[in-house]
């Protein structure tokens, strides 16, 4: 097996998923991944990628993927076989805190003379607590940790003191806990992500080893490729974890930094070159000024885009933007995400738009040529209640009959879930927007994630709605959206037959686990095999959210060939 300096390891939301009875409800259904959350952030690639720039060898390995493609999989004898002086695990996003620290524990089981470092920002959030676990020596805090990573490799290669690695918590010696300021916090990132597929290509063909990389469910069938435009953001959702607010809490950030127009150009067309399938744009493009957009329009209208590109937007654009952004990529997706249809939930939860504004870009949209235009609505904002959320999809009835159904409009209703963002407004100042926070700790967020229902790991309740009223709610949502949508042949018979069958169910299995109880773990081993058939329903938001490819495929054959040939 090839030597690697650092294998970066990404966990499922709980270890191991696979025994536990788990009802996961509706928590992923508007994200590529299942509820297993095997995506794993594309910082790793990005880390990889720079660190093979730097003369070092890395592996990623998506555990939670491997696990999820197949029970018989078994994560501790592929940790076993795995060996590198240093390993890494993403605590990025909350929903891993289970699984991400069992991991470590696998880690050091095998490996006890590797090191184990955590980042992300989950980690950086909660690093203190987690150097609290034995099995976890350092955690790399902030959002670019691509060059505090290397001088840490190298403190570790060198068998040095890591005092002077930026970013970096961890226990001394004498087990103190020791934490550098958190002073990298670049504002310019030209030197990252410099061509982030290219090294995972290279990985494919370096460990023969292509599951382990493969980001999420699904995603060979429809290889959707992510480009990033910032690190920060300029908005400040109160629910968001990833705000302007948060990123100066917890991470440091004063100021979004955006990455050049030419960068992210660059990013599109080398993806081109392996990959047919639709390239995910992620982070409004016009945050940094209409001219900064405007030039890399006119940067892609130069190139050619051969992908269907899939862009969001973060507040209405107009319609001479839309048009040259259909010049540019016809056939272009679009997404916006009004969270409520009331401009004053709407209002509380951070975003300052009115529906006429929306309704004029989504129709400028249509007009233009856009492929599709998905619509995002959201469950337990502050000011909401369940009256309200039901008059969302009214208002998606609305919406449906003013596009006449026009088939490219989806819109989709989902939960905030499991958690409300620790660092998001909402979460460090609970009174002042409306929420009860019921988990504060790591160890906390770990216990809930295996509670057999989400209702019972949901870290938050609101002045307007409680648990369980947020998880009745988006049940109820959810079916009437649903039976909207087969009314205009949004979805088919069978679809919306199988969308209300999986909600029934789960509405029947919490009862039942109301029934028994949360600590009857025997009675509830008994209802896994129902559990896990509701679970294994694809929901058809989800579906929804795939282009068809037809048989496009990824071009992976003369990307791996170009690569060998060292033709690139
Ligand atoms: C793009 C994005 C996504 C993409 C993910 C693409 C991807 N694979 O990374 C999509 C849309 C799929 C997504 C999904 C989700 N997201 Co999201 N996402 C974002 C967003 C908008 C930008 C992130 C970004 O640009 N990162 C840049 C990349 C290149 O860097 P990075 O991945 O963060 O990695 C760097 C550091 O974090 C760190 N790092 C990360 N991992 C590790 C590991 C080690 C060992 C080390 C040392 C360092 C390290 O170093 C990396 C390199 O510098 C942020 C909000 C924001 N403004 O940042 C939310 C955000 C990260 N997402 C969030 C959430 C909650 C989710 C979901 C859980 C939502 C849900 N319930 O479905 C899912 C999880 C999906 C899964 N895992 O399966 C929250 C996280 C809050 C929290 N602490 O938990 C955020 C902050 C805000 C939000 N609410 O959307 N998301
Ligand atoms: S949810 Fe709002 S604050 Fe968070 S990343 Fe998106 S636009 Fe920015």
């Amino acid at each position: 097996m090839p030597r690697s300096d650092l294998i970066l390891l990404h966990a499922p939301h709980v270890y191991d998923f696979r025994r536990k009875t788990l009802l996961y409800g509706p928590v992923s259904d508007l994200v590529p991944a299942s509820p297993v959350f095997e995506m794993y952030p594309f910082g790793l690639a990005s880390l990889a990628e720079y660190l093979e720039r730097a003369g070092y060898r890395v592996r990623i390995v998506n555990l939670a993927g491997r696990m999820l493609a197949s029970k018989d999989f078994d994560a501790g004898k592929m940790l076993c076989k795995l060996n590198a002086p240093l390993f890494g695990i993403d605590l990025h996003w909350m929903v891993h805190a289970h699984g991400a620290v069992e991991v470590a524990k696998l880690v050091k089981k095998y490996h006890p003379e590797s090191k184990v470092v955590m980042g992300g920002f989950s980690s950086s959030y909660f690093y203190k607590e987690l150097l609290h676990y034995p099995e976890i020596d350092f955690v790399l805090r902030g959002d670019s940790t691509e060059e505090p990573l290397r001088q840490l490799m190298e403190a570790v290669k060198n068998g040095q003191p890591p005092e002077s690695v930026p970013n970096l918590a961890w226990k001394d010696g004498a087990g103190r806990l020791r934490d550098n300021p958190l002073s990298h916090v670049p504002d310019d990132i030209g030197d990252i992500m410099v061509d982030p597929y290219h090294g995972m290509i290279r990985s494919v063909v370096r460990h023969h080893d292509l599951a382990s990389i493969v980001p999420f469910k699904g995603w060979l069938r429809y290889p959707v490729t992510a480009v990033f435009t910032c690190r920060g953001c300029n908005h400040n959702c109160v629910i968001c974890g990833g705000s302007n607010a948060a990123f100066k809490h917890f991470l440091n950030r004063g100021k979004t930094v955006f990455r050049s127009p030419q960068n992210i150009a660059r990013d599109i067309k080398n993806i081109g070159r392996f990959s047919h399938g639709p390239i995910f744009i992620l982070g409004d493009i016009r945050q940094p000024g209409d001219d900064k957009a405007n030039e890399l329009l006119n940067i892609l209208s130069r190139n050619g885009v051969k992908n269907q590109l899939m862009m969001e937007i973060f507040r209405p654009a107009s319609g001479e933007f839309l048009k040259k952004l259909a010049a540019v990529a016809p056939n272009f997706c679009l997404e916006i995400s009004p969270e409520s249809h009331d401009p004053e939930v709407r209002k509380a939860a951070g975003k300052h738009y009115s529906n006429e504004d929306m309704e004029q870009t989504i129709a400028d949209a249509l007009d233009a040529g856009c492929g599709r235009f998905d619509v995002f609505f959201m469950v337990g904002l502050p000011q909401q209640t369940p009256q309200s959320v039901l008059e969302t999809v009214d208002y998606c009835q609305h919406l449906l009959e003013r596009f006449k159904g026009d088939k490219r409009l989806s819109l989709l209703i989902g939960p905030l879930a499991p958690f409300l963002d620790p660092g998001s407004l909402a979460y460090e100042q609970p009174e002042r927007y409306g929420y009860r926070i019921l988990l504060r700790t790591l160890e906390e967020h770990r216990q809930a994630l295996l509670a057999p229902s989400w209702r019972f790991t949901l870290n938050y309740e609101t002045r307007w709605m409680t648990r369980q009223q947020i998880m009745d709610t988006t049940y109820q949502a959810i079916l009437r959206l649903t039976r909207l949508k087969a009314k205009y042949g949004h979805i088919s018979p069978q679809m919306a037959r199988t969308q209300e069958w999986r909600i029934n169910a789960a509405i029947e299995l919490e009862q039942r686990i109301d029934q028994i109880g949360p600590d009857n773990t025997g009675e509830l081993e008994a209802l896994k095999p129902q559990a896990d058939k509701i679970n294994a329903l694809r929901a058809n938001e989800r579906d929804e959210l795939e282009m068809p490819m037809g048989l496009r495929k990824l071009k992976f054959v003369r990307s791996l060939w170009s690569l060998v040939a060292g033709r690139r």
